[in-house]
């Protein structure tokens, strides 16, 4: 969480940038270009069809880092959702006001040749192709706008850590059952072609069901594959539980309690696979 970064110079009041589109060299529209064609080397049948189809209607397959007016303009005639740039990660408040008005905040800047296959801070290869497509569903378009304004009302309480961890293992990380099989929507998971591969046919992690407050009350890493995906039935429940839970007096009840290890499994949780947890116990991604 980014709460007390001073706000750079060059942004403006809401921290948003100039994308900056023709400044933009070859060897950068190259790494966008590298990158879609290993993951779509293994997203066709792994990635949610939702994600797929707003991947064509939004063409970000036309080669090169996509211009975001450009990208806005498709999205906005959609689902009323636009795209704008910023330097990097925004502290919590900010990034929720522009949820709540959506708007998606992406970071301009992609990651170097040499860091292809891990990055710390959102560019704008995992903040464009991993949670752009996504927005041209118009239930999960709300959820997000949902999850903002949740956001917003939960900086009252001191339970963002909670909040945090709804995003986390759905915006990021989660997936959904269809009748083909389970499906990845996180942007997290969709812009790795490893993890990618790792959540849905590694015998390592959990695979539970969606329960809104047990995800709340459960740590996650930040640094490594998922020790537990929640799998959703449809977005639909996403944006229900999110409206129709009041979080104040849920807050309430929850406060303190983030009590569940990323790799707990209760007597109470459906779950879809109890995972052997073999990948992290070995080390994970530090393992010699
Ligand atoms: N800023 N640019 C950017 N992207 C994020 O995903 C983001 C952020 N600021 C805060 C934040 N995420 C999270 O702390 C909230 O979801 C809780
Ligand atoms: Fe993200």
């Amino acid at each position: 969480m980014s709460n007390h970064s001073e706000r750079p110079a060059h942004t403006n009041p809401d921290w948003t940038i100039d994308q900056g589109w023709a400044d933009y060299t070859e060897t950068e529209h190259q790494t966008w270009d590298t990158l879609y064609e290993r993951l779509m080397a293994v997203l066709p049948g792994r990635a949610a069809p939702e994600f797929l189809h707003g991947l064509e209607a939004l063409n970000l397959n036309r080669g090169g880092i996509p211009n975001f007016e450009e990208i806005s303009d498709e999205l906005e005639q959609l689902t009323g959702w636009r795209v704008v740039a910023v330097p990097g990660l925004v502290p919590d408040d900010v990034f929720f006001e522009h949820l709540a008005n959506r708007r998606f905040p992406a970071g301009s800047f992609i990651r170097k040749p040499e860091q292809l296959d891990y990055i710390q801070e959102p560019d704008v290869f995992h903040d464009v192709f991993g949670h752009v497509p996504m927005l041209t569903d118009p239930v999960f378009a709300n959820y997000m706008e949902a999850y903002g304004k949740g956001g917003l009302r939960s900086l009252r309480h001191a339970s963002l850590k909670n909040l945090a961890a709804l995003y986390w293992y759905t915006v990021e990380f989660g997936l959904i059952k269809t009748d083909q099989g389970l499906r990845i929507y996180g942007a997290g998971i969709v812009s790795s072609p490893a993890e990618s591969r790792f959540c849905l046919e590694d015998p390592s992690p959990n695979r539970i069901g969606f329960d809104l407050e047990r995800l709340m009350r459960t740590d996650y890493r930040i640094d490594d594959f998922q020790q537990t995906y929640f799998v959703i039935d449809s977005y639909e429940d996403l944006f229900r539980a999110t409206v129709d839970t009041d979080f104040a007096p849920f807050y309430a009840q929850m406060l303190g309690k983030f009590d569940l290890k990323p790799e707990d499994v209760l007597d109470s949780d459906t779950v879809l696979t109890k995972g052997t947890q073999a990948y992290a116990n070995r080390g994970g991604r530090f393992a010699a």
